[in-house]
């Protein structure tokens, strides 16, 4: 691959066991092409890093696209996620590109980066600098997820456990997340 995103490839191909008699050479060339990248920036309530059932997306923050794997220089285009979370860049071509996000809101912070073994669940930012660098987009990408966190809300497993209703109900309520929030 070319740092345009364009693919090529050669290979050959010889005929007659040990002693070959013909010998095919191939040349293939595919463009770059014209991809979807995105999509979900969301609340990772019980801070596993992990997209678990009930959390949900954050609306307002900001992604950045640029041409490049370091987020350097203009960027390409700015997405803003919507009520859901969702964010989306259409039309972006092939190659190695990098996202960053801000406006995160005050008092949350960024999730641990790649947990897991489920690429669709997972959160992609390194929580240090909040891009997604050197992505290699060679097919449409809807899997470059961010986790977020409230920092005063989280009480980490193991921790007191707070009843969020009155009675049983309550601790139910809370009980179903390994970290609970206020
Ligand atoms: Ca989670
Ligand atoms: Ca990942
Ligand atoms: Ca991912």
């Amino acid at each position: 691959m070319d740092p345009q995103g364009n693919v090529y490839t050669l290979w050959r191909d010889q005929r007659g066991g040990e002693n070959p008699i013909y010998e095919d050479i191939y040349f293939s060339f595919r463009p770059r092409q014209v991809l979807w990248l995105g999509d979900l920036v969301r609340d990772d309530a019980d801070r596993d890093g992990v997209r678990d059932v009930g959390e949900p997306g954050v609306p307002g923050v900001v992604a950045s696209l640029y041409a490049n794997g370091r987020c350097t220089g203009p960027a390409l285009w700015t997405e803003i996620t919507d009520t859901n979370g969702n964010y989306l860049f259409t039309n972006v071509l092939s190659g190695t590109h990098c996202i960053e996000f801000t406006g995160i809101p005050s008092g949350w912070d960024i999730t641990s980066q790649d947990q897991g073994t489920d690429e669709t669940l997972d959160s992609d930012a390194d929580p240090a600098s909040a891009q997604i660098r050197h992505l290699d987009l060679m097919a449409d990408d809807y899997d470059q997820d961010k986790g977020l966190y409230r920092l005063e809300e989280f009480i980490p497993e193991g921790g007191t456990l707070l009843l969020l209703g009155s009675g049983l109900a309550g601790l139910v309520g809370c009980a179903r997340l390994r970290g609970c929030k206020r």
